[in-house]
């Protein structure tokens, strides 16, 4: 069977390098890269890709490698580059993810009502790299092989870092 992988898209700085380095147990600093970075079951991806719609099309080339797509909301930022329901243009799992809830600066609740707009139906991770808040469940959620598979997890999985929408 194929193994599940998972892009990270997001804005420059929400913290996917960050996020990547703590998902595979890696302990080296995220440096900034201008291409794509496949590393084990992860694809970490610029945020120009995000930021600019010229890029679109490289992020929707790239989906056709994975599983699922990871959605990364910077709770430090009060607003999000994504535009609505952005999801719904991808055919692959979603995930979104909440990062940086550690900070003083975090608006957490903001975040998820954010992402919510982004991703209609699917799972809602709160993450900290630095805390490794969230870190777990997203990779069970990667295993999933289904939404409904994730709406399951999610439900007996209730431990305030995960939510479903
Ligand atoms: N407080 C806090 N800072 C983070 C976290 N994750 C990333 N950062 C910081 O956010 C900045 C951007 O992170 P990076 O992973 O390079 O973002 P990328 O551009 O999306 O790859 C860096 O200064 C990180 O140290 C986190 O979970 N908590
Ligand atoms: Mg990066």
């Amino acid at each position: 069977m194929k193994k599940n992988r998972a892009m990270l898209i997001g804005s420059i700085g929400a913290g996917k390098s960050t996020l990547t380095n703590a998902l595979l147990e890696r302990n080296e600093k995220a440096v900034k890269t201008q291409s794509l970075n496949y590393s084990d079951w992860i694809v970490d991806t610029p945020g120009e890709y995000t930021e600019n719609p010229f890029y679109y099309k490289n992020i929707m080339a790239t989906s056709l490698e994975v599983s699922h797509v990871m959605y990364l909301q910077d709770a430090t930022r009060k607003k999000t580059i994504f535009p609505p329901n952005f999801s719904t243009g991808i055919n692959k799992l979603p995930i979104g993810v909440v990062t940086k809830s550690d900070s003083d600066k975090a608006d957490v609740d903001e975040a998820v009502r954010q992402l919510k707009r982004v991703i209609p139906s699917g799972p809602i991770v709160i993450t900290s790299s630095i805390t490794g808040r969230g870190i777990q469940e997203i990779r069970n959620l990667v295993k999933c092989n289904s939404l409904i598979e994730m709406k399951e997890y999610v439900s007996t999985h209730m431990d305030g870092n995960i939510f479903f929408s």
